[in-house]
């Protein structure tokens, strides 16, 4: 019988490689999406609108992680041998303006879906999204399992709560669950306010000319940055070990902002400088100056390695966004000769 494997998430970068990666190898995937004003499933739309082909392996159901009797429901009805749990309020200058909501899903997400998990009395394995987030201030270079946390803002502090509490109930109930502790990953799917996407979509834009400027915070800072792909092969391959463990995923590489630009731009032949200003709207109150990890343990343990380089990563986005950029340019041109023979009719 095939597994069955819950997300929470499903709709976010990162759930819609985990979901393509799942069905890849056999699962049924169940994903729980929020209800939104909006269309919220365009990273997942490709799985399951298929008219050809509609995979009826994938579903997806209503629920939230702020509510505990739609993941006691979810859970009862579905009873899944996986559970990933990315979802999440997961912008972390937004997390300073939101912060109690932040906890409240970033945090308290995480042990609504524990405690339903014990309420219905059933024993999947259980993954968490942990974060490079929770390093913050960071204690030590690289960071591995063994440096000491010191978050430094709402979204990592209620990270930090979420991998302790999956540790916790590890241990008091004797469950499989793990911490991945993933440094920062991208991709053509990443979110448009995230500082990689935000450089892609603009460099790419204004080579095309349809923007003429990119304003951006502190530049200085440096990431580990990987690709989404890579990093969620890694969630499944801590669920297949032997035992439940946590694990830092990482390329064991840093690059500050102001290299991610020089990368993206010298891709579209422009130069950033001419483009860029720094605006403190985008600065946040207190900083991640670096982040950098050792994924020894998960090359050792689970086999895992990095596929994409950061030149690579930087290449995919780049070459995905120009297309974009493009498309959008067509139909500019497009509104704009309808609009040129409206007003050659209209003046006849
Ligand atoms: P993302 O693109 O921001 O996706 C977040 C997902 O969480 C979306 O599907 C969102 O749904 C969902 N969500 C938000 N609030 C929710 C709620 N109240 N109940 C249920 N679902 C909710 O994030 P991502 O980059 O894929 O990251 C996945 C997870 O890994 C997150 O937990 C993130 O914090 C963590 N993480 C990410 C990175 C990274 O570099 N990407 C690194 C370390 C850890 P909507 O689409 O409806 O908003
Ligand atoms: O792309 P970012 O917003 O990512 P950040 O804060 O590192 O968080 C991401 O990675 C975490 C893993 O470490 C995840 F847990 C989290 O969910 C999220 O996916 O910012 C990266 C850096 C920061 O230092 C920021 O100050 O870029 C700097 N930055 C400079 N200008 C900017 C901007 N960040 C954003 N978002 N927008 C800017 O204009």
């Amino acid at each position: 019988m095939a597994k069955r494997a819950l997300i929470t998430g499903i709709t976010g970068q990162d759930g819609s490689f985990l979901t393509e990666l799942l069905l890849d190898k056999g699962y049924e995937v169940y994903g729980v999406i929020r209800r939104s004003s909006s269309f919220n499933t365009d990273r997942i739309d490709h799985l399951y609108q298929d008219p050809h082909e509609p995979d009826t392996r994938l579903r997806l159901v209503y629920g939230d992680l702020n509510d505990s009797s739609s993941l006691n429901t979810i859970l009862r009805q579905i009873k899944p041998d996986e559970i990933y749990n990315l979802g999440a309020q997961s912008h972390v200058r937004v997390s300073f303006d939101v912060p109690e909501y932040t906890g409240e899903v970033t945090g308290l997400g995480c042990v609504r879906l524990l405690e339903a998990l014990r309420e219905v009395g059933i024993q999947p394995k259980f993954y968490q999204a942990s974060s490079s987030e929770l390093y913050g201030k960071v204690l030590e270079v690289p960071q591995t399992e063994n440096t000491p946390f010191y978050p430094r803002s709402p979204y990592g502090c209620a990270k930090a709560y979420a991998y302790y509490i999956t540790v916790n109930y590890r241990e008091s109930y004797d469950l499989f669950a793990c911490n991945g502790i993933l440094f920062n990953h991208e991709s053509e799917r990443r979110g448009e306010t995230f500082v990689s996407r935000k450089i892609t979509r603009a460099a790419t834009r204004i080579k095309l000319g349809l923007q003429n400027k990119l304003y951006l915070g502190n530049l200085d800072a440096q990431r580990d940055w990987g690709y989404a792909k890579d990093y969620v092969e890694a969630m499944w391959m801590m669920m297949q070990a032997e035992e439940p463990d946590d694990y830092v995923i990482a390329t064991g590489e840093a690059h500050s902002v102001r290299e991610f630009l020089d990368e993206s731009f010298s891709l579209v032949d422009l130069d950033w400088k001419e483009y860029v200003e720094e605006d403190p709207r985008y600065y946040r109150p207190a900083e991640v100056d670096l982040l950098l990890g050792d994924a020894s343990k998960a090359k050792r343990v689970l086999g895992w390695e990095r596929k994409v380089s950061f030149k690579n990563l930087v290449r995919i986005m780049i070459d995905h966004d120009l297309k974009l950029a493009q498309q959008e340019l067509a139909m500019q041109e497009v509104a704009t000769s309808a609009l040129a023979s409206k007003a050659r009719w209209g003046a006849s």
